[in-house]
Order: structure tokens, then C-alpha cells, then sequence
């Protein structure tokens, strides 16, 4: 059963019914557009006439561009719970969260329409620094902070009980770990890339992504995103203090493996890259993407080092925090690779590449591809964001 969809002109008659769901903003005078551009959700932006506004997100019961592809509302309880959550464990790292409206599947956060989606920033050669740093201490805080590092088995335990979110995680096992690895429907591509799309069908990769989805499937370590790629990030207008990225859209929320958050980031960093080197970006800009890896990492690890002296279980000991780093390192260089290579090859493809001429879209997705591959193969021997520099640069110098 689905529940009564919005519409901009029922906004200001819901926001009257719900003031607790308004965020300051005057019904009487609110403006209302539908700006929702991703592939599962209605969102309205309220503003009235002193300028305040609210963000409503409503969840379809399919997918917007295939509405027989039915998706649970039920869904928005998960974004709902991850906002909580990241609020608690890592206050400023998402928009404010207002509230949950269990009956209309909707949730209210905070307005950053003034902000940009980091994809797009990339896209438009844009540098914004401090957005990795920012993002790998929001991966390091949430998960310190929800799993058995930062809060007691019981309270993990219940966590992880109360985050199923069975739908959406068949979702990403399907559409990250499945077809892009072989014929399926959802598949695509530029015929002149066949071969590196080939290539992530022998037994080497094929391997490796069972190994990874396997952790996936099991490992609940703590809570994730769940689809933390640059299209889930505001970043901040140029100029603006203190943090400058933001995670959103947080409904594919699970307790899942760390490293996976960690793996989407490194694998849209590689999309991003690829583009701008299709399009010859300036230097600059090329050198600070390529650095956009070991700025994540490095926040991410300083992070939970600075956290692990608060860790509640005597149990885990330095020497299993520097062999966890490590496990969590190679992971998420193979996770990063197998969510470069599903945004190239299978459904929900990404704007970096498609936005691309013919020519350079080929360049772009075959360089991208073969260092994707390596990143899944050889992951276990790529030490640290350096060494993982210097392969990706191998990698993309042999295509073609
Ligand atoms: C049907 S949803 C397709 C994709 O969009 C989201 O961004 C997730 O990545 C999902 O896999
Ligand atoms: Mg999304």
C-alpha cells in the first residue's frame, strides 16, 4: 500500500498541519518547488517570504524512472535513523534533521540548495578545499561511534536490529556487486570499452568481489551510509568556515562493513578524476582530485586514532587497531573499485562520465575501468594512498 504523495501545491497546507516539521517556515507565504533529481524520492524546498526554508523529502513507491520497479516507502524510516545517528555521533557532517512523518514516509532536514552537490563542483573543475578531510572524519566519528569501538555490544547489537533495510541493500548487492560483473539488462556501454568491461569478468576479479560482498552481506560493523558518493554530498559556497561538505540521502543506511563508505568516495574520486583528465582540467585541479584519496584517508584514520583511547572495550587492543586500519585500507580500495566500475558499466550511471563527448566519454570510462579492476585485483599489495596514486596512474597510462 502506498501512502498519499505530495505535490508542490499541498506543501503549504502539510507544513500548516505539522509546524514541528516546518523549520521556521510561514506556510501563509511559502514558495514550493519540486527539485528531486535522483531516482527514488520526491523533494520540495519551502521558502517564504523572510526567506526561511525547509527541505521535505517524500519517498515514491518506485523507482522515478521505472515505476514498475517497486521500492518500499518504508525506506525513509532508514534515512530517518541515520540522521539521528549522525547527529549524534558526528553533530554538523549532515543537514539538520526536523523530523520523521511516519505516516507519509516523509522526512523535514535543513535547506543547503545555497550549497553545491559535490558532483557537480567536480564536474565544473571546481577545487573545494577540505571536503575529503571533512568526509573521512564523518565515516571515522559514525562508525567509532556506532559500533563495538565506540558503544557497548548491546547497544551495537540493538543498532544493527533496528537498521534492517532488506530492500535497499538488495539494491546495492544487485546493482554494485552483481551485474556489473556480468550480462545483465541494467548493463551499457560505449562499444569501444567492451574490452576493459570484459576484463572484470575473469576469475581474478570475479574473486575479489565475492570477497567483498560477502563482507557486505556479514559484516555489521557499524553504521554506514550506504551510498556515500559525490552525488550524497553538499559542499559548501566558496568561502564558508568550519565544515565544508555534508553528507545527505542517507537511505541506504545499514550497519555494514566501514571500509564501504570509505570505497564509494575512493571510487567517485576516480570517476572524477578520469573526467577531468578526459578534459584536459587544468593541472591544479587534476593534482588536487588525485589527492582527494589520501585527504579522505588520512582524516579518517587521524580520526579514529584520536578517538580509539575512548573505546569501551579494553578488549580491543592497539595492536588490533593498527591490523583493523589496515583490513579496513585494502577493503576500501577494492569497495572503490567495484563502485567505479557498477557507475561506468551498470544501472545508475554517473554524470562525470555521461556528460562526456563521445571521445572523451571513452577515455574517460576505459581509464577509469582498468584502474578499477586493478584497485579490486591487487588491492591486498596497494599499501597506502601514495602507493595507490602511483598504480592508478600506471593503470590509466595503459589504456590505449
Ligand atoms: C534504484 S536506485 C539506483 C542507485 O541510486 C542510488 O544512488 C544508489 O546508488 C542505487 O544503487
Ligand atoms: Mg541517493
Amino acid at each position: 500500500m502506498s501512502v498519499e504523495l505530495l505535490e508542490a501545491a499541498t506543501v503549504p497546507a502539510y507544513l500548516t498541519a505539522h509546524p514541528d516539521l516546518a523549520g521556521g517556515v510561514d506556510p501563509a507565504t511559502a514558495q514550493v518547488r519540486e527539485v528531486g533529481d535522483g531516482n527514488l524520492n520526491l523533494v520540495f524546498i519551502a521558502e517564504d517570504a523572510a526567506g526561511a526554508s525547509v527541505v521535505l523529502k517524500q519517498s515514491l513507491p518506485y523507482v522515478r524512472t521505472d515505476h514498475s520497479w517497486a521500492v518500499p516507502q518504508d525506506r525513509i524510516f532508514a534515512e530517518a535513523r541515520g540522521y539521528e545517528a549522525a547527529a549524534r555521533t558526528s553533530p554538523g557532517s549532515t543537514p539538520r534533521f526536523f523530523g520523521l512523518d511516519v505516516d507519509r514516509r516523509l522526512i523535514a532536514i535543513e535547506d543547503l540548495s545555497a550549497w553545491a552537490v559535490w558532483r557537480s563542483a567536480l564536474n565544473e573543475g571546481r577545487i573545494t578545499p577540505g571536503a575529503g578531510a571533512d568526509l573521512g572524519r564523518y565515516v571515522a566519528r559514525l562508525a567509532f561511534g556506532t559500533s563495538a569501538f565506540g558503544a557497548s555490544a548491546a547497544e551495537v547489537r540493538a543498532g544493527a536490529a533496528g537498521a534492517l533495510n532488506i530492500e535497499l541493500c538488495r539494491i546495492t548487492e544487485d546493482l554494485v556487486f552483481t551485474e556489473p560483473f556480468r550480462d545483465h539488462e541494467h548493463n551499457g556501454w560505449d562499444e569501444a570499452v567492451t574490452p576493459a568491461v570484459l576484463a572484470l569478468r575473469d576469475d581474478a576479479v570475479l574473486a575479489e568481489v565475492a570477497e567483498l560482498k560477502w563482507r557486505f552481506l556479514t559484516a555489521a560493523e557499524g553504521r554506514i551510509h550506504g551510498d556515500l558518493h559525490t552525488g550524497s554530498v553538499f559542499v559548501a559556497p566558496s568561502g564558508t568556515d568550519g565544515i565544508v561538505a555534508k553528507a545527505f540521502d542517507l537511505e541506504f543506511g545499514v550497519y555494514g562493513p566501514i571500509a564501504f563508505d570509505l570505497g564509494a568516495l575512493f571510487g567517485n574520486f576516480l570517476l572524477a578524476g578520469s573526467r577531468a583528465a578526459a578534459l584536459d582540467h587544468a593541472p591544479e585541479f587534476r593534482d588536487w582530485v588525485a589527492g582527494l584519496i589520501g585527504e579522505t584517508w588520512d582524516a579518517f584514520e587521524a580520526e579514529f586514532r584520536h578517538l580509539w583511547p575512548q573505546r569501551v572495550d579494553p578488549a580491543f587492543t592497539d595492536a588490533f587497531l593498527e591490523s583493523w586500519l589496515t583490513e579496513t585500507w585494502h577493503r576500501a580500495v577494492g569497495f572503490g573499485g567495484i563502485k567505479a566500475a557498477r557507475r561506468i558499466v551498470g544501472w545508475a550511471k554517473v554524470s562525470d562520465i555521461q556528460t562526456l563527448d563521445e571521445e572523451a566519454r571513452v577515455q574517460a570510462a576505459g581509464s577509469a575501468l582498468t584502474a578499477a579492476r586493478g584497485w579490486i585485483t591487487e588491492r591486498h599489495g596497494i599499501a597506502d594512498p601514495a602507493a595507490l596514486a602511483a598504480f592508478t596512474r600506471e593503470a590509466v597510462a595503459s589504456w590505449r
